[in-house]
């Protein structure tokens, strides 16, 4: 069969992929992110490309719509809005999974032709600190080093990052070459010990926002050595004096690590040439994450470890465009090209090169004040296109109540069932991975293609298409009237000629007369370009500078949470949530909490705890583990509205933002924490898909439907019909058990001798074998054996899956380890696990040592 080369949509790797029309999926080994690596998620895309819950046709207050009637509203409403209101009343809330093409017609119809800068993007939540630290050191937002720089580093130093489950294939890189050169060392610092733990020599358990005294003391006491680069400073740098000071004022203990481990670290570093420094949203998003950024650049400016093979910062992208987006200048005080909104010659260039009768001459609102605009009622149209901000944003609550407000929503996306949809009246279906055509930008500058591989379903149209069918409908036909992505793309690099005459970092001449159709991944400004090796940077006396940054006072709440990702789900999960083996890893929403707060708190195994904040509150499902220090909490941000009542994350999460970038502190959130008293608690397998709204309800797909787990503070009066109800199932047969001794009750339901839906409630958190219930759906098992909950077949019980490659479960490998299997590469001989993309080699690395720890918690 032929086989596609394209891109995989998820995090910011951008793997090569090889895909197959009938969903045939394979890294592709010339692909020099990934060299035919994939990881879980990349692995299981076909797993999530059917058309299960697409939107596949525009709707209008949620009836189907044609085109012309869904496109001819949006720009007669957003025309009516400028009209009335002004060019500002109308916003845009893009993505970093936007494509290059999309994302710079979105840019360009906002910024030079309706004429506001209105236009900000999830990036907000993620890249932004990191973009505006680029700024304030380099004087452009410039990622200098390369992936190959993380195999040449002698110490790798990983900040805020989950590289073994967020970008596990340079995890996997990484870790071949520790492999292979066993003196590299990796230092993981995280309040947290996480599945990239495993891989450090050296975990520093910060304090929640310690990294500022940590970076700070670590420049200090180079500077107090004699372990600066005298001459680099001097001719490359300025404010190496003032950055200095302010280093020594702060007092490294705020960190929250003992004078050992802080001594151990700056030895490490100081003796280390070749340190390449990853950070990721530990670092970016926090009320400091800008001075994060810039007390680690100034840790490199101040030694010259910049710009060589082996050293330099990485700020590692989290969306496969996220790169892109900056590029293009998808961010509301961003101009495109990475030219300057507040310069008005910038602005006269692009203004000229798009021929465009405006350009905005002010930032836009960024992320949070965007949607505090529309709470305020000033947005009067705004247009979501990829990106899910009722479920992703801080505050999420308010956010939906905020769009709520907006008299004109418009969204764009693939999936019809959003937490953000669900607010529109406008839906525009968008083309999605596998269907459209386009480029994408790495974490290392490499801008590869997405290829189609798929028809275009339904009614179903690319994001640049929608957008310029738009502007020509606002009066901008002309300046829109692109026929096919390499178009676009061509004027993406045409600009860049444009604008040749003013320096700055983004040089995309090597793209001039590339052959789209036929583009390999290809770097800018050339491949395997460091920026910064010859000292030069972009502030107009071509040096870099580094800021005195002050570490923050810390609150100290009596607990602190703080949020993030899972191995095997994206995001808000519209794709990843689709796939039953993914879903397997970790089926609900849940916190972790330290077993000193759970003993306190009377947390039992399996228990539910409330957690709160001012802005609202989320049940969640307690995981007692040692991994998160005692006073805090960690909690994914997946769950949405669509598949659980009270598990969504941001309901609690605080919009408090970096005073320089606007990004949300998603990362350290006070909040009170308390069991959650359920007079039952349930879990339902069922072949319809169901919609219970019980107190606490977590839905997740399986390999034979759906199940969910339940739980309530108030008893059914009658258990069929509860059951009947939360499995949608009005007809067949019941099959009741109760247990008036222990309170548990069992309800199966069969129609034509099939079991189509098994309820098992208790007044304790129900304990009984997952997989061996859901294997049950759809058989035809005896009800009264089904009600036994044991397998009849006398298959044995899975467990929980962690290799999702090959769908191995806890239990299969720990009868593995029991059998002599005590490596992770013996695991992988007898039951395939890891063999594959190794994002759960961490997981096996754990089961390992926990098999021989009767009393584990985790
Ligand atoms: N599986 C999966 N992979 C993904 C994604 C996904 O949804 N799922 N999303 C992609 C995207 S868009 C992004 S942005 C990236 C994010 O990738 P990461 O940034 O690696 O992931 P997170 O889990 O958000 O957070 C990283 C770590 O920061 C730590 N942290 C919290 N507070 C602090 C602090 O004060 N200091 C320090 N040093 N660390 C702290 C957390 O404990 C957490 O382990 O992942 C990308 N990859
Ligand atoms: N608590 C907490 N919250 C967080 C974070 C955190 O660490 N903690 N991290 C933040 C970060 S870093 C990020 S990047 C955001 C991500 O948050 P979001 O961007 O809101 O999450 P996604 O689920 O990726 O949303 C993408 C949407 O685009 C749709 N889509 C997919 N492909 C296409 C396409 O081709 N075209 C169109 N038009 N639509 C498409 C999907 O169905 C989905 O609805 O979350 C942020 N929120
Ligand atoms: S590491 Fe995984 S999610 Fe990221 S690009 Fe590669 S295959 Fe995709
Ligand atoms: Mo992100």
């Amino acid at each position: 069969m032929s086989m596609t080369r394209t891109t995989c949509p998820y995090c910011g790797v951008g793997c090569g992929v090889l895909a197959g029309a009938d969903g045939t999926i394979k890294g592709d080994p010339d692909h020099p992110a990934n060299f035919g690596r994939l990881c879980s998620k990349g692995a299981a895309l076909g797993e999530t490309i059917d058309l299960e819950g697409r939107l596949l046709h525009p709707k209008v207050n949620g009836a189907d719509a044609d085109w012309d009637t869904a496109l001819d509203l949006v720009a007669q409403k957003f025309r009516a809005a400028i009209a009335e209101h002004g060019p500002e009343s109308v916003a845009f809330y893009a993505s970093g999974q936007l494509l290059i093409e999309d994302y710079y017609v979105a840019n360009k119809l906002m910024k030079g032709f309706i004429g506001a800068a209105n236009i900000d993007t999830n990036s907000r939540l993620c890249m932004a600190s990191s973009v505006a630290g680029h700024k304030r050191a380099f004087g452009t937002d410039t990622v200098p080093g390369i992936y190959a720089d993380l195999e040449q580093a002698e110490l790798i130093v990983l900040v805020g990052s989950n590289l073994a489950w967020c970008h596990p294939v340079l995890y996997q890189r990484i870790a071949a070459a520790k492999a292979a050169r066993p003196g590299m060392h990796v230092v993981n610092i995280d309040p947290r010990r996480t599945a990239t733990t495993d891989l450090a020599d050296m975990h520093l358990q910060i304090a929640p926002d310690g990294d500022i005294a940590l970076f700070n003391g670590l420049l200090a006491h180079l500077a107090d050595t004699g372990q600066l680069d005298a001459a680099f400073t001097k001719n490359h740098v300025n404010g190496a004096p003032v950055a200095i000071d302010a280093a020594r004022a702060s007092d490294p203990s705020q960190s929250g690590l003992t004078p050992q481990e802080l001594a151990n670290f700056f030895d490490l570093w100081a003796q280390t040439k070749r340190v390449v420094t990853v950070y990721s949203q530990g670092v970016n998003q926090a009320s400091c994450g800008t001075d994060k950024v810039n007390a680690i650049l100034n840790c490199h400016l101040a030694t010259g470890r910049i710009g060589h093979p082996g050293a330099g910062p990485f700020s590692v992208t989290g969306q496969p465009n996220a790169m892109g987006g900056r590029e293009v200048g998808g961010l509301a005080n961003m101009l495109a090209n990475h030219l300057e909104l507040d310069n008005a010659d910038h602005r006269q260039v692009v203004q000229e090169f798009w021929d465009s009768p405006t350009i905005c001459t002010k930032p836009g609102l960024k992320a949070v004040d965007l949607f505090e605009a529309c709470a305020k009622g000033k947005i009067k149209a705004l247009w979501v296109m990829s990106t899910n901000p009722a479920a992703s944003l801080p505050d999420s609550d308010g956010v939906s109540a905020a769009i709520a407000k907006v008299p004109f929503v418009v969204t764009s996306d693939i999936m019809e069932k959003t937490d953000t949809n669900d607010l529109a009246h406008v839906l525009l279906p968008a083309t999605g991975w596998g269907e459209k055509d386009g480029t994408v930008t790495n974490s290392e500058r490499r801008i590869s293609r997405q290829r189609a591989f798929l028809p275009a379903p339904g009614s179903t149209r690319p994001d640049w298409k929608i957008l310029s069918e738009v502007a020509a409908r606002m009066g901008f036909g002309d300046a829109f009237d692109y026929q096919k992505p390499a178009d676009i793309f061509a004027e993406y690099v045409a600009l860049d000629k444009a604008a040749s005459h003013i320096a700055r970092d983004l040089d995309l001449s090597i793209f001039a007369d590339a052959d789209y159709a036929r583009l390999i991944p290809t770097q800018w400004p050339r491949d395997d370009h460091r920026f910064f090796a010859n000292g030069r940077f972009f502030h107009p006396d071509g040096k870099a500078r580094m800021i005195a940054v002050t570490a923050p006072i810390l609150a100290k709440p009596r607990f602190t949470l703080n949020t993030g990702r899972n191995r095997d789900q994206w995001h808000t999960m519209t794709r990843t949530g689709k796939s039953a083996r993914l879903c397997a890893h970790l089926a609900e929403p849940y916190v972790e909490v330290n077993p000193i707060d759970a003993a306190e708190l009377g947390v039992t195994p399996g228990a539910l705890m409330t957690v709160e904040s001012i802005y609202g509150r989320a049940i969640l499902r307690a995981l007692v583990t040692s991994r998160v220090a005692q006073g805090q909490l960690f909690a994914p941000m997946h769950w949405t509205r669509q598949c659980t009542t009270s598990g969504t994350v941001n309901s609690i999460t605080t919009p408090r933002v970096d005073p320089f970038s606007g990004q949300p502190a998603l990362k350290s959130n006070a909040v009170t924490v308390q069991v959650y008293e359920a007079k039952w608690y349930g879990f339902l397998a069922c072949i319809n898909e169901p919609d219970p709204q019980t107190p606490y309800a977590a839905i997740a797909r399986t390999q034979t439907g759906w199940q969910v787990e339940l739980a309530s503070a108030k008893t059914p009066s009658d258990w069929e019909t509860e059951a009947r109800h939360l499995s949608g199932q009005a007809g067949g047969d019941a099959s009741i058990q109760t247990d008036p001794a222990t309170g548990n009750t069992r309800v199966a339901i069969t129609q034509n001798g099939q079991i189509t839906a098994l309820l098992f409630a208790a007044p304790i958190p129900v304990v009984v074998s997952r997989t061996t219930i859901v294997d049950m759906i759809g058989t035809e098992t005896p009800p009264l054996a089904a009600l036994a909950g044991r397998s009849p077949s006398g298959r044995p019980d899975v467990g929980a899956t962690i290799c999702a490659c090959f769908n191995v479960g806890r239990n299969t490998l720990l009868a593995a380890v029991e059998n002599g299997a005590h490596s992770v590469a013996a695991l992988g001989e007898t039951t395939c696990a890891g063999t594959n993309c190794g994002a759960c080699k961490p997981e096996l690395t754990a089961l390992l040592a926990q098999a021989h720890l009767p009393m584990a918690a985790e």
